[in-house]
């Protein structure tokens, strides 16, 4: 990069990569879910010795150190086990661990790409600090100590300054995420942001409240309907649950797609409602309505598992199909048939709850019709179950003082404003707008793992302003991210494939991620990095490990297996006889499924889902989509070479009929515009996307010229998206954005 004259870009001298691509593998192939093999990518320095060692005594690996490794995928937060092909010592390929329930011994294409992950020319591979202005992107090389430090030093100036709520924490879900929140609660801040609020605040919140826990586990072995809200499984991938929806389609099974977008999975159902944006409330509200005055529900799902269904039953009148259909697009006989169809095949029907969630600010109501009409059907213990808990007590962990008290209020209205978000997911966009505003007071730092608000938050204008509000901001990547790029201090942390991290529970077991080739250059794991900051703000006593293995041995030692034993298998099955289906508990105030929620009440919103128009774009302007593919995760791995490789560069999506009206055609260069900011980029004159609506890819438009590979290409949608909350749930309305398109 000549022009970028001092700029420091961190590199690998490429000593350890060598890709072998085959010419004839073809762009199908490669992104069929856990089937083509990428190629060969030959890398890898060696393995930790002790890694090696129990994986030959389980003959996982031979004398010559081939075989196969066990670990975790961290290519996205579903985190499927894989087994890392090794040969003479060297990584070559990951596969899908068959004993994982995540996996089911396959890999999606990002998670067979993670080599490249580990391998990326453009890791950073020292402690970095910032040498320029901020944004410039001039850093220079530092020692751990220097950094750690310099970071340490920041955190306690601000914490004597300013109290240590001026000090922002924000990471999005990691295996480390314990010591994470740890750090912050030792240091006594209580502004925590997750990326959570972006994500599926609307969901999480309108279980919580219906069902009393975060979100029922699925199963899909006997389902013969399926009806999708938005949830996008063959492009949005989970690979167990993106597997047991083929091949429940291979059986069957009647799948019903609402998405204004034609996606892959609208592609694979049985039939594709092109709702309009913000109205599936109204569809879910008006098969409420069919179900109950046709007397199709559970008579005994209701009567057993549920209260207030006579309230339920008073506010559904109005929302008839035909009153739905001049909202959401969709015939009247046909919402009225899905409805029959679905009660018929119940109890093997699923409404299903979705992910990302928040969308327009009535999500959170959305939701509620959805968990409402499950409960109505009594697919309870057929198609949804208890979610086993992720936090588990039959781990150990290191003894540790309690935390100090914090008295000053959130800056994200949690709980203030925001009673029913729990603690720990957070209201993120509006901690941000806590920033820009300095009330109820001012932040002076942000120290932030894992995550890349830069790119995530709306209204990225605003998230750059609020950068320029610090003091101080410290970053942990593997690479520099669009947020490092803005950052003081970059730390780096060591990749997936080079680290351990602290135990994963999924199910009845407890799985390990290990190291299975040693750490390039300085980078670290999360659970050292904690530990020497925690250590350097006086804080010691809260990170009572020696190191990654202690930690480990401390979580294991509860259940009397040796970490070797840990390492050999992958995994630990732990004791206790594992979740009851017959008897859920209903951790509600009526202790059962709340139609009618007391605690909606209490709050004084409404308590059974009722109709909230969300705002429509004006004449002349578009709803905004975003939405994942399946090469691409989320706004970290467009860097990724093997991906790149096989992603085309984004263009907005466009319907075939407005583009003619509007005078544009494919590949024509068009401004798109919000009242947040405009961005440029070509056209996708398609079919698939309803006449009112546009899309674009999320995860380009980078800011960092850090990332050599992403850098340059496409747009961000966060330039345009603006900031709305839905007032329950904290979820950011992300289809809530109304767009200009013109020809430039
Ligand atoms: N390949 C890949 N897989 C991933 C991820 C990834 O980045 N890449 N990320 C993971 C994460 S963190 C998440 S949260 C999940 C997300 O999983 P999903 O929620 O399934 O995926 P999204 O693509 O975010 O959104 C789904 C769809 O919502 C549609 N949509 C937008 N507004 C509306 C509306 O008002 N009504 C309806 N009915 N549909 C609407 C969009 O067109 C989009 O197709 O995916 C996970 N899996
Ligand atoms: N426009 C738009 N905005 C969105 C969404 C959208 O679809 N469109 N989706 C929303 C959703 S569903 C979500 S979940 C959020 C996600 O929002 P974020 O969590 O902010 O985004 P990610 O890209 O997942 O950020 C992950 C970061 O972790 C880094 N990383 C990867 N591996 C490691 C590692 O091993 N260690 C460390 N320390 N860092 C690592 C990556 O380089 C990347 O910078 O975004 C939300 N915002
Ligand atoms: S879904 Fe794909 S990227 Fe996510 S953990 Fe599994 S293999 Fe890795
Ligand atoms: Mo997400």
């Amino acid at each position: 990069m000549p022009s970028m004259r001092g700029v420091f870009l961190p590199r690998m001298d490429g000593n350890y990569l060598e890709i072998v691509m085959p010419s004839t593998i073809s762009r199908r192939d490669f992104l069929k879910v856990g089937g083509a093999t990428v190629g060969a990518v030959l890398i890898g320095q060696f393995i930790p010795p002790q890694v090696a060692e129990a994986a030959r005594v389980n003959g996982l690996l031979d004398a010559t150190n081939s075989g196969y490794i066990p670990s975790m995928c961290e290519m996205c937060v579903w985190r499927c086990g894989l087994l890392a092909k090794v040969d003479g010592g060297r990584v070559v390929k990951l596969e899908g661990n068959p004993e994982h329930p995540h996996s089911n011994g396959k890999l999606c294409p990002r998670g067979q790409s993670g080599l490249m992950n580990t391998y990326d020319p453009d890791r950073v591979l020292t402690p970095l600090i910032r040498v320029g202005k901020r944004g410039e992107g001039l850093f220079r090389k530092a020692a751990w100590e220097e950094a750690l430090d310099l970071v340490a030093q920041n955190m306690l100036d601000i914490q004597q300054k300013y109290g240590p709520e001026a000090m922002l924490f924000s990471t999005t879900h990691c295996l480390s995420q314990f010591q994470f929140e740890n750090l912050l609660n030792a240091y006594g801040s209580p502004n925590y942001g997750t990326q959570r609020s972006l994500c599926f605040n609307a969901m999480i919140v309108a279980n919580l409240v219906t069902y009393g826990m975060e979100e029922p586990a699925r199963k899909y072995d006997d389902l013969k309907y399926i009806i999708l809200t938005g949830r996008n499984l063959m492009e949005a991938i989970s690979t167990s649950e993106t597997s047991a929806l083929s091949q429940a389609i291979d059986r069957g099974v009647k799948v019903v797609t609402l998405d204004p977008r034609f996606t892959k999975t609208a592609a694979k159902s049985s039939e594709w409602l092109a709702i309009r944006p913000g109205t599936d409330l109204a569809f879910h509200l008006a098969l409420i309505n069919v179900i109950i005055s046709e007397r199709l529900y559970s008579f005994r799902s209701v009567n057993n598992n549920t209260s207030g269904f006579d309230k339920l039953a008073s506010a559904m009148p109005q929302y008839t199909p035909e009153w739905a259909a001049a909202i959401t697009d969709i015939p009247a006989d046909n919402i009225r048939r899905i409805a029959r169809e679905f009660a018929h095949a119940a109890p093997y029907a699923l409404a299903h709850n979705g992910w990302r969630t928040s969308n327009f600010v009535n999500s959170f109501q959305t939701e509620r019709a959805i968990a409402i009409l499950n409960a109505l059907v009594g697919n309870w213990g057929v198609a949804m179950f208890p979610a086993s808990g992720e936090e588990s007590g039959v781990l150990g962990a290191p003894p540790q003082p309690a935390y100090p008290r914090v008295s000053a209020q959130r800056l994200d209205g949690v709980p203030w404003k925001y009673p029913f978000v729990p603690l720990k997911i957070g209201v993120f966009q509006e901690m941000r707008e806590a920033v820009l505003s300095g009330t109820p007071y001012q932040a002076h730092g942000w120290f932030i793992s894992r995550q890349n608000p830069a790119m995530s938050l709306p209204d990225r204008g605003r998230t750059l302003e609020a950068f320029g509000k610090m003091d101080f901001i410290a970053t942990i990547d593997i690479l520099m991210n669009d947020t490092a790029w803005f950052s003081d201090v970059v730390l780096p942390e060591a990749s997936y494939l080079e680290r351990y991290d602290p135990l994963n529970i999924v199910g009845s077991k407890a799985f390990i991620r290990q190291p299975v080739i040693e750490a390039q250059g300085e980078g670290k794991s999360s659970l050292w990095i904690y530990k020497e900051l925690g250590t350097r703000l006086g804080l010691g006593d809260f990170f009572q490990y020696a190191d990654e293995e202690d930690y480990l041995k401390q979580q294991l030692a509860p259940l009397g297996v040796s970490l070797d034993q840990v390492r050999q298998k992958g995994y630990v099955e732990l004791p206790g006889e594992g979740p009851d289906f017959s008897e859920p508990a209903w951790n509600t105030p009526s202790s059962k499924i709340e139609l009618f929620s007391t605690t909606l009440d209490q709050g004084g919103f409404a308590a059974v889902p009722q109709w909230e128009e969300p705002p429509a774009p004006p004449a002349g302007q578009f709803y905004l989509l975003t939405g994942k593919v399946a090469q691409s995760t989320q706004f970290g791995t467009q860097n990724n070479q093997l991906l790149h490789k096989y992603s085309d560069e984004p263009r907005l999506w466009m319907n075939v009929k407005t583009a003619q009206t509007l005078g544009l055609a494919d590949y024509d260069l068009v401004e798109v515009a919000s009242s947040a900011g405009s961005i440029h980029i070509k056209l996708e004159a398609t079919q698939a996307i309803r006449p009112d609506c546009v899309y674009l890819t999320p995860g380009y438009g980078h800011l960092s010229k850090g990332l050599t590979t992403a850098y340059g290409i496409g747009a961000s949608d966060s330039d345009l998206h603006v900031t709305y909350t839905d007032p329950i749930s904290g979820g950011q309305a992300l289809s809530q954005t109304f767009v200009t398109v013109k020809k430039i």
